[in-house]
């Protein structure tokens, strides 16, 4: 379905961005929930790096899909040991980030194997203030037994307050090419594209 990826541009100045001009979709997520990891399967390459240490990837990084839109990795937050919690910087580069009139939607990422985090609730307030449509996207679905998988998606979503006729996004680095290939749909679709 992604037939060209791009890494057009990685900055970590917001007064540096490229022109807003095609839809953007970001991503954002604690550290170590799994981005790096979701970025590599959906984009098909390993392009994003996978960390051992948490709170490494700092940069902006915008990936041109297709030449029909962005998928824009953002800074992973929570990890205050590096000074990136949500108070000090990250809040300041999210705001001029999420300024943006390209961007619509939000996909933030959940760890479905733990219970729900204070932060990223906070993170879905900040979402929502800014007026913007946030899609939970749960990462490591492999890590919780099938048999428990839907209620505990479940009892996540119900922490947050997102409207019931938003899908909930599912994800594992063990899914198949036909997952991925229906991910991969699923954003083109979100951004109203056939
Ligand atoms: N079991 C499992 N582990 C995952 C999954 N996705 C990521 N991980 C692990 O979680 C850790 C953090 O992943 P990474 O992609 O670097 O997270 P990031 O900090 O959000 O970019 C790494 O050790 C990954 O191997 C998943 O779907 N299942
Ligand atoms: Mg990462």
């Amino acid at each position: 379905m992604f037939k060209k990826v791009e890494l057009v541009s990685k900055t970590l100045q917001t007064n540096c961005l490229i022109q807003e001009s095609l839809n953007e979709i970001p991503l954002v997520g604690r550290s170590n929930v799994g981005k790096s990891t979701f970025l590599n399967k959906i984009l098909k390459r390993k392009i994003a790096r996978v960390s051992k240490t948490p709170g490494r990837t700092r940069s902006i990084d915008f990936y041109l899909i297709d030449e029909k839109f962005y998928i824009v990795d953002l800074p992973g937050f929570g990890y205050a040991k590096v000074g990136w919690d949500l108070k000090e910087k990250w809040q300041k580069v999210m705001a001029n980030y999420f300024k943006r009139k390209s961007i619509t939607h939000v996909i933030h990422l959940i760890d479905s194997s733990i219970p729900v985090q204070k932060i990223d609730l906070e993170v879905s307030q900040w979402i929502s203030n800014l007026g913007l449509i946030e899609i939970l996207l749960f990462t490591k679905t492999d890590k919780v037994k099938k048999t428990k998988l839907k209620h505990q998606l479940k009892l996540l979503s119900e922490k947050f307050t997102i409207p019931v006729e938003f899908e909930k996004i599912e994800f594992s680095k063990n899914y198949s090419e036909n997952q991925i290939f229906a991910l991969q749909e699923k954003f083109y679709s979100v951004l109203g594209f056939e």
